[in-house]
């Protein structure tokens, strides 16, 4: 059950963020708009939501699932791969301070961004990225192990249009885990019920289950539907603007 979700308002400069799509530029107006919406999401799955200030040094701050995991007990602070984002870590640490005692860092040269982080119960893949090192994710393994996790590496580097692990997979609970094309041979998912993405459906790979429901994006009608079947109760959202900027859902909060 998660309580609450930490989120970061995106700045008017949001459109000079890191991308790799060629999507467009995103609209100010609209990006706002959908970050409401999504907010709104989140409270009606019952988290309190902290709302963090715009920061306009770091144009890739609303994207705060980047740059902290966070566990029950534990809160690990990450060195985001990408140059542009590091001191983005300093800026959420008091929003996690009065929430955690124990509060752990991924140090130099160890990368790691949390989108390449899937927690599956009590298990968690690493993804191994243009953003997380192995060195990055063994500091991670390490301290899991320590809090009682297992953790396992999975590839992502040379996965087209993947730019984090959870670009392609996502842990909906009840042993159902989501995957694109490209993981769903990977020995290390085979004792998960696999709710296989159709290919023109990557995108929606990135959805996210929050207590009674899953959040995923709108205008993906084949996964929503596996979703139905399965039971659950859903909120799709419109993330145009984010999608743009290389974002999914996941990425727009740290949900704890
Ligand atoms: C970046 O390239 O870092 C941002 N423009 C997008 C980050 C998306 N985060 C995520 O998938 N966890």
């Amino acid at each position: 059950m998660f309580r609450h979700a930490i989120v970061r308002t995106p700045g008017n400069n949001f459109a000079d963020g890191l991308t790799t799509v060629d999507l467009g530029i995103p609209a100010f107006e609209k990006t706002i708009q959908q970050h409401q919406q999504y907010c709104e999401a989140l409270k009606k799955c019952g988290v309190e939501l902290v709302k963090l200030p715009a920061d306009l040094r770091y144009p890739d701050s609303t994207f705060v699932e980047d740059v902290a995991i966070l566990l029950p007990k534990v809160a690990i602070l990450t060195n985001p791969g990408a140059d542009s984002r590091k001191g983005e870590v300093e800026e959420i640490k008091p929003a996690i301070s009065k929430y955690y005692q124990n509060v752990y860092t991924i140090k130099s040269p160890g990368t790691l961004d949390g989108g390449d982080i899937c927690e599956a119960g009590s298990h968690f893949f690493i993804g191994i990225s243009e953003r997380t090192n192995e060195e990055g994710g063994r500091q991670l393994a390490e301290i899991l192990a320590k809090a009682g996790y297992s953790s396992s590496f999975v590839e992502v580097r040379g996965v087209p249009d993947i730019l984090h692990l959870k670009s392609g997979i996502a842990y909906l609970g009840e042993n159902n885990l989501v995957l694109i094309n490209a993981f769903s041979n990977l020995p290390q998912f085979k004792s998960y019920h696999i709710i296989q993405v159709e290919e023109n459906e990557n995108y929606a790979a990135n959805c996210v289950r929050v207590n009674n429901f899953v959040l995923l994006p709108d205008g993906f009608p084949k996964i929503k539907k596996s979703f139905l079947k399965l039971g659950y109760q859903m909120i799709s959202l419109d993330m145009s603007e984010y999608r743009k900027m290389d974002g999914g859902l996941s990425c727009l909060s740290l949900r704890f």
